[in-house]
């Protein structure tokens, strides 16, 4: 299959960076071409550099484990992921590319009263905002999952779950390469091996970036470097209320199907899928530690594969195939920040910590709309930094999937 390779079309271009761009995109990950590409697209600013220190999706984008849902607990929070669900509905037709989102619903766990109180409060306020969203009991959840332990006598019993029907998975990879292939097609330069090393600012207003290829001019920069969004700030001028952290994953050898939906758990902490290619897709809990290197600790993947085993017994004899880690970007109240900044036509959008992945076509939606503007998407709006001044915060840490 790979014989003939060196003739396989492009993607995407390798230009030359330009002296000047109206917009500068810094990070190539899936929010940052999602951003590059509603800007040509929706809003027809083309002069546009997406900068990525290194490859296209090396980042969280694709180190993810690929949960999409929008089962949150707040409006503000609810719109934005929702926002987000309804763009992945029709994305692989939008994009020509198939980024594979597979609707195979998510079960949030409950293996407590308080679980089951949360979970049925959550629930409400999702109905409320018109996003499918179930109670199940234990009967209910084990007739979804027939292979996970649903008895009494699991060390901590599932009592059931919230289920999402719209949710699912998608092709992480796929996301970031789609975007990036519509961007291009539509005149964006995509400027890989490109690392910002600093931001030109005159007067206040950012007029460009320091980059180890140059100085770049801009009228507007965006900055979408999920993990290192806090040193970005920094160059600034700014202090972002970030913390970066390792967050883990893991795949098995491939199996037969054998797990058609998504399984989380905040209580045993762990989350399971099956990939299409048949590898069971594993998530951890954050390692607890501060740290920019790309990978974690041992006793993090072995406290998630107790949660596993506790959940799949079955699984105890499946071999793991890989590990990693991404760098996290975790925010007080477990939303994002997309923000104007106190330095004109800086924007960041940032914080989506261990749960970005979902958002990815919404964020870049909405974002692409403020930088496009100059002012922030209306359901962008509740997500500025000034929360952090006023007090407006939007807590989502029960529906954070992970825990931090
Ligand atoms: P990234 O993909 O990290 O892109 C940022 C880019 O910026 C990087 O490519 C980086 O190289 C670049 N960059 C940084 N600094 C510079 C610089 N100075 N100059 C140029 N470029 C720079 N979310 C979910 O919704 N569901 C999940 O199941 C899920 N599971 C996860 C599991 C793991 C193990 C991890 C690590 C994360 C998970 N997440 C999940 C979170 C999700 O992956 C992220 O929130 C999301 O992918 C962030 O996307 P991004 O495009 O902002 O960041
Ligand atoms: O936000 O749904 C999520 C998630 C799942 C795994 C990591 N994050």
């Amino acid at each position: 299959a790979l014989s003939h390779h060196e003739n396989w079309q492009r993607q995407w271009r390798n230009p030359t960076p330009k002296k000047e761009y109206d917009v500068i995109i810094v990070g190539g990950g899936g929010h940052g071409l999602a951003t590059a590409y509603y800007l040509a697209k929706e809003h027809g600013i083309t002069n546009v550099a997406v900068i990525e220190k290194g490859w296209l999706g090396g980042g969280n984008t694709a180190r993810n484990t690929t949960i999409v849902r929008s089962n949150y607990l707040w409006d503000e929070a609810a719109a934005l992921y929702e926002h987000s669900m309804k763009l992945w509905e029709g994305l692989s037709q939008d994009l020509n590319y198939n980024v594979m989102f597979s609707q195979r619903g998510v079960l949030n766990l409950g293996h407590t009263l308080q679980d089951m109180r949360d979970i049925q409060r959550r629930v409400n306020a999702n109905r409320l905002n018109g996003i499918d969203s179930e109670v199940l009991d234990a009967k209910g959840v084990q007739e979804l999952v027939p292979i996970m332990d649903c008895s009494k006598n699991a060390r901590y019993p599932v009592m059931g779950a919230s289920w999402q029907p719209r949710a699912g998975v998608a092709r992480h990879d796929a996301v970031a390469w789609g975007f990036a292939r519509g961007a291009d097609a539509r005149g964006v330069d995509i400027l890989q091996q490109t690392e910002v090393t600093g931001f030109k600012i005159l007067d206040g207003r950012v007029v460009g970036v320091h980059t180890n290829r140059g100085d770049i001019g801009a009228k507007t920069v965006g900055c979408v470097a999920a993990g290192n969004s806090g040193v970005l700030a920094k160059m600034a001028g700014i202090k972002l209320p970030l913390e970066s952290h390792p967050l883990q994953a893991l795949v098995s050898e491939p199996l037969k199907p054998i797990l058609d939906t998504v399984v989380m758990s905040n209580h045993v902490h762990g989350y399971i899928s099956q990939s299409d290619k048949g590898d069971l897709v594993i998530g951890a809990g954050i390692d607890g530690y501060l740290g920019y290197g790309q990978r974690g600790s041992y006793s993090t993947v072995e406290h998630t594969l107790q949660a596993i085993v506790e959940m799949f017994p079955i699984f105890s004899r499946v071999r793991m195939n890989r590990q990693w880690g991404g760098i996290v970007d975790t925010c007080p109240d477990a939303c994002p920040i997309l923000s104007a900044t106190s330095v004109k036509g800086l924007f960041f959008n940032c914080g989506w910590g261990t749960g970005g992945f979902k958002a990815t076509p919404g964020s870049g939606h909405v974002f692409a709309a403020s930088l496009a503007k100059g002012e922030m998407h209306p359901i962008a709006a509740p997500f500025s930094i000034d929360r952090f001044n006023t007090g407006a915060l939007v807590d989502e840490h029960g529906a954070a999937g992970v825990a931090h």
